[in-house]
C-alpha cells in the first residue's frame, strides 16, 4: 500500500487516450465544458487531456478551490496562447502574464472599479442612475419594436444597453441604438468569445493560422476586431489626456490616467513609455459589457421560457415597490426572490463555463497529482454548478433552491455559485455585475412584460465560448399598466 501510494505521489493525472498531432480535439468538439464533466466522472476531478501538442489539465468540482485558493500562486499563470497576444497587445491584466507590476496594476484597477459602482453610497446612487436611465431608453425602445413589428430579437439591443452602462462609467457618453461605428464595436462579441475560450483551436494548432481553412477566417475577424476594438479604446484615451483636470475625475479612464501614469516610474518590471491606461480600460469595457450583456439575454431567454417565475418576480417586486417608484439598490435586500433568480441564471446557465485558461507558474502537485510548470489548466465551472452531488436536480432551472424556510436569500448557498472564479485571478467586476444585474432585473420586472413569439418559441441552445451565447430568439415587451391580466 505504501510503495502504491508513493508511486501516485509523482504520478501525472490519469485521462482518455490522445491522438497523435489532434490529441482530444475532436472529442472536445462543440460543447468542451459538457466533455469535460463527463471525462471528470470517469477520471476524477483532476485529469489531463491533450489539445495538439498541449498537456492540459482540467480541474473540477472540489479540485478547483485546492487550486486556485490553497495553491493561488501556483496555478496563477496565463498560457502563452496565440489568441492572448492580440488581446490590448498582451498588456492587459485579463490575459496577461503574472508578474510584480501585474499584482500592482491588479490591485489600481480593483480599486477603481469600486470607486465608480459599489466602493460607497454616492458611488453606488451614480451608478444607480447610469443603469435606470439605461434601462429606460431599451424599455422604450422595446415597447416601439413591439408597436411596429410585434416580434423582434432583442440580442443587439441588449449589447448597446449594457455596453452603454459601461462607457458612461468609463468614458462618461452614451451612444444611440442608431449608431453604426459603436455598434461595429461592441457587436462582435461572440467572435472574441469563440476565439479565447478554452478549447480554441488556434490556441492549441497555431499553425492552422497559415494557410486558408475556416479556423484562419475565425481568427483574421478576431485580429480584426481587437484592432477596431483597440482604435476605439485608445481614441477615448487621447481625448481624455487633451481635456484631464486633475481636479475634477470625470470617469474611469480619468482615474486611471491619475493612477496609472504616476506610479509605472516607480514599478519594477514594467517597460518605461509604454502606456498602460488602453489595455486596463479596454479590460474593463470589454468584460463588462460582454458578460453582461450575455447575462442579460440568458435573464430575458428564461422570463420567457418560464412564466410562472417572470409573474412571481413581478409579485415580489409589486409586494415591496408599489407602482410609484422604481426598484433601487436599497430595495435589495427585500427582494429576496429576484436576487435568488439571478443567482439561478447564474448557475444553471452556467454561461462563463471555463474561466480563461489559467497556467501553472512552477511545478506543483493537486490531489496527489504531479503538474509540471507551464501546463495549461482549465477550470471548469460548469462542472461544480451541475455536480449532483452538490445541487438537487442540476438541470432544474428553480430560483427557490436559493431561499430558506423563511424565504431569505441563503447567502452562503448563493456564494458557492461559481461562475466569477476564485483566487488571484477572480474577477473584479463581480460586485458592480451583481449590482448592475439587480437593478435591470428588478426594473424590468416592475415595468415590464416579457413573452416570447408563439410560433418561434426560444430554446436553451447555445454557441460556446468564452461566454455561452444564447441562440437569437423574438418577444413582444409590453408595458405592465396597460396589461389587461385575463389575456393571460
Ligand atoms: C475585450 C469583447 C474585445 C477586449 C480587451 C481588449 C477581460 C468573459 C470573461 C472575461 C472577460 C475577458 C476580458 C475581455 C476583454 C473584448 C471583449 C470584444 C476586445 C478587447 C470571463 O474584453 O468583442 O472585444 O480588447
Amino acid at each position: 500500500w505504501r510503495r502504491i501510494r508513493r508511486n501516485w505521489d509523482v504520478c501525472s493525472p490519469p485521462g482518455p487516450f490522445a491522438w497523435p498531432v489532434i490529441g482530444n480535439a475532436v472529442e472536445v468538439g462543440k460543447t468542451p465544458h459538457l466533455y469535460f464533466s463527463r471525462m471528470a466522472r470517469k477520471y476524477g476531478d483532476v485529469f489531463r487531456i491533450k489539445l495538439g501538442c498541449r498537456d492540459v489539465v482540467v480541474l473540477n468540482g472540489d479540485a478547483i478551490r485546492q487550486a486556485l485558493i490553497k495553491k493561488g500562486y501556483d496555478f496563477a499563470g496565463r498560457p502563452d496562447f496565440t489568441s492572448f497576444q492580440y488581446v490590448s497587445n498582451g498588456d492587459g491584466i485579463a490575459f496577461g502574464k503574472f508578474s510584480e507590476w501585474w499584482k500592482v496594476h491588479r490591485k489600481v484597477a480593483q480599486s477603481t472599479v469600486r470607486m465608480f459602482s459599489t466602493g460607497n453610497m454616492n458611488s453606488k446612487k451614480t451608478f444607480e442612475n447610469h443603469v435606470v436611465c439605461e434601462v429606460r431608453e431599451l424599455l422604450r425602445l422595446f415597447l416601439g419594436k413591439t408597436q411596429e413589428h410585434k416580434y423582434f430579437q432583442p440580442m443587439t439591443y441588449l449589447v448597446v444597453s449594457t455596453a452603454n452602462i459601461m462607457t458612461a462609467v468609463c468614458f462618461g457618453k452614451r451612444y444611440s441604438y442608431d449608431d453604426a461605428e459603436f455598434a461595429q464595436v461592441v457587436g462582435r462579441n461572440d467572435q472574441f468569445t469563440q476565439t479565447v475560450g478554452a478549447g480554441s483551436i488556434v490556441d492549441v494548432m497555431p499553425w492552422l493560422q497559415y494557410f486558408p481553412n475556416p479556423i484562419k477566417t475565425i481568427f483574421d475577424n478576431f485580429k480584426e476586431l481587437n484592432r477596431e476594438f483597440s482604435k476605439f479604446i485608445v481614441t477615448k484615451v487621447v481625448e481624455h489626456r487633451k481635456t484631464i483636470q486633475p481636479s475634477t475625475i470625470r470617469d474611469m479612464t480619468d482615474a486611471f490616467i491619475m493612477a496609472l501614469d504616476h506610479s509605472q516610474d516607480s514599478s519594477p518590471g514594467v517597460s518605461p513609455g509604454k502606456d498602460y491606461v488602453p489595455p486596463t480600460i479596454g479590460d474593463i469595457f470589454g468584460a463588462s459589457q460582454d458578460t453582461l450583456s450575455t447575462a442579460l439575454q440568458w435573464i430575458i431567454l428564461i422570463l420567457v421560457r418560464f412564466p410562472h417565475i417572470q409573474l412571481r418576480l413581478q409579485e415580489e417586486v409589486d409586494k415591496v415597490v408599489y407602482r410609484s417608484r422604481l426598484p433601487t439598490i436599497e430595495d435589495q435586500s427585500q427582494l429576496p426572490y429576484v436576487m435568488a433568480f439571478i443567482y439561478e441564471v447564474m448557475r444553471f446557465t452556467s454561461f462563463v463555463p471555463l474561466t480563461i485558461p489559467h497556467s501553472t507558474i512552477t511545478d506543483t502537485t493537486i490531489m496527489g497529482y504531479t503538474i509540471l510548470k507551464d501546463t495549461v489548466i482549465f477550470i471548469n465551472q460548469w462542472s461544480s454548478n451541475h455536480d449532483p452531488a452538490r445541487w438537487t436536480q442540476p438541470e432544474t432551472f428553480d430560483p427557490l433552491r436559493f431561499l430558506d424556510q423563511d424565504s431569505s436569500l441563503n447567502k452562503d448557498l448563493a456564494s458557492s455559485v461559481l461562475i466569477f472564479s476564485l483566487g488571484k485571478r477572480r474577477c473584479i467586476g463581480e460586485e458592480l455585475s451583481k449590482m448592475q444585474l439587480f437593478l435591470f432585473t428588478a426594473v424590468l420586472a416592475h415595468q415590464a412584460h416579457f413573452s416570447p413569439d408563439p410560433d418561434k418559441l426560444p430554446t436553451i441552445d447555445y454557441t460556446y465560448g468564452l461566454t455561452l451565447k444564447p441562440n437569437n430568439f423574438s418577444i413582444a415587451v409590453n408595458l405592465r399598466d396597460t396589461m389587461d391580466v385575463l389575456e393571460e
